[in-house]
């Protein structure tokens, strides 16, 4: 059942051009008791920062008192609506990463529907976020009808399939909408789960993080396992190979013909983007890529996922720049081993 305020808030949005969108109360996620086994299990890894908050996770309502409802939002990643002045076309970096980072301008146009909401409703409250909150994202998607949870555990749709950012505004409005929640329709496809190249997703919607290639170059302050490197592959920057696989997301490639870029075709000008990461100090770099998702990494990051794209390639030019990072606290032995294994090749 809607209200004129449900109806208001639609209107708004609708007129200001926004179209993938859901106005609901702010409830309880369905899925907090998966999430605290997921956390028990060690699938977080060492990502410390999804250990705390567990009681604004587990229920929103109880850090955002004055808030009733939210806007959850889709914004499509593929192609980058923000692409300009990305200074690499080489690198396997996973397509949301592939320009500005989405904190800033998703979040900013969050912010600018704000003022629209602000100026027809005064007196409430409005809050953007986007991925930096404690927030089960995909579970209040869901919950707003915007996708199901794949076996890739992303949030997929039907039409817009999974390449889509989530964010949402918390505000005080009162929503009575009730949408109807997508059924599964991942079927007996098991795409995703079979192309993981390290099996880091389970059959039931779980990853296991200490398999996934993206926290080992995104978030992990540490270097991989052995066992894991060969099977990382020449992701520099992330991994998409959950969602490239997806049929769901087949119709989105097929629209933009320059999807592909499973591996890179020039060897010389990918050596030359690993030469520049692997020569800027860390300092440089981050100036360079401080507006990307890349700058999450750190310059130190940057340079671990260098070294392991520089090895799977064979790139034995590169040697010499990775030589000085054998005295690096963090990075010495992985830069030994990778020079051992460029000399062997
Ligand atoms: C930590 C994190 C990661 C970690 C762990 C990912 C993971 N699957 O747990 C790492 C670094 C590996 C990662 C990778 C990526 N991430 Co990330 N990540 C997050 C973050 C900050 C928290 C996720 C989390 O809580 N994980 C714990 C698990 C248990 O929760 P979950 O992943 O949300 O999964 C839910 C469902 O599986 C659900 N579930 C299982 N069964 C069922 C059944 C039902 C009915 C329901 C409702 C729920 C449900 O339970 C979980 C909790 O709701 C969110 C932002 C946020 N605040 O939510 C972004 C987020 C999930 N990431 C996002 C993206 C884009 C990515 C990457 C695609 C980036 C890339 N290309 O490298 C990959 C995708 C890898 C993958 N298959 O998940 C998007 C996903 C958008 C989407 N369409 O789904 C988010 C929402 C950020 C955003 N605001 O857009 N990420």
């Amino acid at each position: 059942m809607s209200t004129s305020v449900d109806q208001s808030v639609n209107q708004i949005l609708i007129e200001l051009g926004v179209e993938e969108f859901e106005f609901i109360p702010l409830q309880k996620p369905l899925s907090a008791q998966h999430f605290q086994s997921w956390i028990e299990k060690g699938f977080a890894a060492d990502m410390s920062f999804l250990r705390q908050s567990q009681a604004v996770r587990s229920d929103p309502r109880s850090e955002f008192q004055s808030m009733h409802s939210m806007i959850v939002f889709r914004h499509p990643y593929f192609p980058h609506p923000q692409s300009e002045g990305f200074p690499f076309r080489e690198l396997k970096i996973a397509h949301y990463a592939r320009g500005k980072d989405y904190h800033f301008w998703f979040r900013e146009k969050l912010q600018k529907i704000i003022q629209s909401l602000k100026a027809y409703f005064p007196d409430e409250q409005f809050l953007a976020f986007t991925d930096a909150v404690p927030l089960m994202e995909r579970d209040h998607a869901y919950q707003a009808g915007l996708g199901w949870v794949g076996k890739n555990t992303c949030l997929i749709h039907p039409k817009k399939g999974s390449l889509f950012f989530i964010g949402e505004i918390l505000t005080s409005l009162h929503s009575k909408n009730n949408p109807q929640t997508l059924p599964d329709f991942c079927g007996k496809c098991t795409a995703c789960i079979d192309a993981c190249p390290t099996s880091a997703l389970k059959d039931d919607k779980v990853l296991d993080s200490n398999l996934c290639i993206a926290f080992w170059n995104i978030e992990s302050k540490d270097v991989p396992p052995s066992k894991l490197r060969q099977p990382m592959g020449d992701w520099f920057f992330g991994c998409d190979l959950c969602q490239t696989v997806c049929p769901w997301n087949l119709k989105l490639f097929k629209d933009h013909s320059n999807f592909a870029q499973e591996t890179s075709a020039n060897l010389p000008a990918l050596e030359e983007e690993l030469r520049q990461i692997l020569t800027l100090s860390n300092k440089q770099l981050l100036k360079l890529l401080h507006d990307t998702p890349l700058s999450r990494a750190g310059g130190r990051g940057l340079k671990r996922n260098a070294i392991l794209v520089a090895v799977h390639h064979a790139l034995a030019g590169l040697i010499p720049h990775i030589e000085p990072l054998r005295d690096d606290p963090r990075l010495g032995s992985f830069a030994t081993w990778a020079i051992q294994e460029l000399k062997d090749l």
